[in-house]
């Protein structure tokens, strides 16, 4: 049996930062946490995760549109990019993989500029309000679709 393609997870713009500011909203757990839990979830299930993060929307959409022939599904949290860019909507639509989108924050409880997500109508699925855990519950269902 061949070798299955890694899922690809992004990170947008300042999750980089996760774990040194707001944990009340972000948690306390290190993008580098996330990491490994996503790995984890990823290993249960004999997948392997390419895990990445840019504050540049550009490195965002050339990493969506190469997973197009190197990648058999896509988790992301586009971070502030959610709420306005269509660039990495597009690029999302252009792509034949199942989609999850995540969200650290429920960003319907926040502030009303977070409450539209231009990525939502793209995604398959999308997860918010669930902490670290949204990225293992993504890989779930990726893997479950990947199966089926
Ligand atoms: O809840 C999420 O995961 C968000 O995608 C996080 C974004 C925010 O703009 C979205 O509305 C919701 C922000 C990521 C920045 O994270 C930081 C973490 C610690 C310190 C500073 C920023």
């Amino acid at each position: 049996m061949s070798t299955p393609l890694p899922l690809l997870v992004l990170n947008g713009p300042n999750l980089n930062l996760l774990g040194t500011r707001e944990p009340e909203t972000y948690g306390s757990q290190t993008l580098e946490d996330v990491r490994a839990l996503t790995e984890a979830a990823a290993a249960e299930r004999r997948l392997t995760v390419d895990f990445r993060q840019s504050n540049h929307e550009g490195d965002l959409v050339d990493w969506i549109q190469q997973a197009r022939t190197s990648h058999a599904g896509i988790l992301i949290n586009p971070a502030a990019y959610t709420h306005t860019s269509v660039a990495i909507r597009d690029a999302l639509a252009a792509v034949d993989v199942p989609i999850v989108e995540v969200h650290l924050s429920n960003i319907h409880r926040r502030e009303p500029f977070r409450h539209h997500s231009h990525v939502s109508a793209v995604a398959d699925v999308v997860i918010a309000g669930a902490g670290a855990t949204g990225y293992a519950l993504g890989v779930a269902w990726l893997a479950e679709r990947l199966s089926a």
